[in-house]
């Protein structure tokens, strides 16, 4: 949805498309989006991506984070990325999975052993590919980003084994796989964009969600939705891509310095999430969320329909050998 908010961002946004495309030697101010707010991670590692490309270049170009949504929902921004109306975009891989099937592989669940063998499939062959992918749909992948781990949560019970989930309504992202992941462990799938969960979970609409614990802390789900259940089932990393028409109104030279600038914002997009996950993780606490850890067999046993339903062609299965592969 659109708003009249997003509508004035966005003509001011092609506005200043319209005058970085004439002339290449005056100064550019990319606008990327993010949903998170403004002390996000994520927010902070593309504006110091921004401050690597500002004195690299001596001013002439610039990145402005338009946070917190502004420019709309993780899915409605994808288009508008394409098109060119907005220059970059800091997002989830999920909302990509229904668009580019590749993309549902390092979301799948249990797919990682942990977050140092994600950070190296990431950093490796298998991210390098994928990035490519973004190409065919007129966008450039520059980086990967970590999201920490996704669990479940809800305002019912605390959840120990897949039968406890049995009948929930559980809000996911924008993606099939998504939905067959929980649909895998009997529970009701609700596709909704994230800026809406909380008044669905405050209202009852959907009993539960899950996310990272600096989501669940940042969004305030905690206070609608008390038990936080450590199924820690998918790793679905974030992804930076810029939109091919702005990049290619630049030269090869400042392409390159673009792509450099991102590729070196991971390591402090990495920092940052390290240090927000602990502190996230004692606010929630603090703040009355009920944290138990499970058992996490039974729910990996229970995904093989969605690796059936997601894994078919002979380019998918060799990545998530790939993935495997990684030591
Ligand atoms: C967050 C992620 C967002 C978005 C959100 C969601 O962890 O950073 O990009 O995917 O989850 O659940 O919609």
């Amino acid at each position: 949805m659109i708003t009249r908010r997003h509508f004035a961002a966005l003509a001011g946004a092609a506005f200043i498309t319209g005058m970085s495309a004439s002339a290449q030697a005056q100064n550019v101010t990319l606008r990327s989006t993010d949903i998170h707010p403004t002390d996000y991670p994520t927010v902070e590692a593309v504006r110091h991506m921004g401050k690597l490309l500002d004195e690299r270049t001596k001013g002439r170009i610039k990145i402005n984070v338009f946070h917190s949504a502004q420019l709309g929902q993780e899915k409605d921004t994808i288009d508008q990325t394409r098109f060119g109306v907005i220059d970059m975009n800091r997002i989830n891989m999920a909302p990509f999975n229904n668009l580019i099937p590749a993309t549902n592989i390092p979301s799948l669940p249990f797919i990682f052993r942990s977050v140092d063998h994600m950070r190296k499939v990431m950093d490796g062959a298998v991210g390098d590919n994928l990035l490519k992918d973004f190409e065919k749909h007129d966008l450039i992948g520059l980086a990967f980003y970590d999201s920490g781990s996704r669990s479940f949560y809800n305002s019912k019970k605390a959840i120990n084994t897949p039968a406890d989930m049995k009948g929930m309504k559980i809000r996911v992202q924008q993606s099939d796989m998504f939905v067959a992941l929980v649909s895998a462990l009997g529970a009701n799938a609700t596709p909704m964009p994230f800026g809406e969960v909380y008044s669905a979970l405050q209202t009852g609409v959907i009993d539960g969600a899950e996310n990272n614990w600096p989501s669940y802390e940042s969004t305030r789900h905690f206070e609608v939705s008390k038990f936080y259940s450590m199924t820690e089932h998918s790793l679905s990393p974030e992804v930076l891509v810029m939109s091919k028409k702005s990049f290619d109104k630049f030269n090869a030279a400042d392409q390159a310095l673009i792509k450099a600038a991102a590729k070196e914002s991971v390591a402090k997009m990495r920092e940052l999430w390290d240090a927000r996950e602990k502190a996230s993780e004692a606010k929630v606490k603090a703040g009355g969320a009920q944290v138990n850890s499970i058992e996490k067999q039974p729910f990996i046993d229970a995904m093989k329909p969605v690796y059936d339903k997601f894994v078919t062609d002979p380019k998918l299965k060799e990545m998530v050998a790939a993935i495997q592969a990684v030591k």
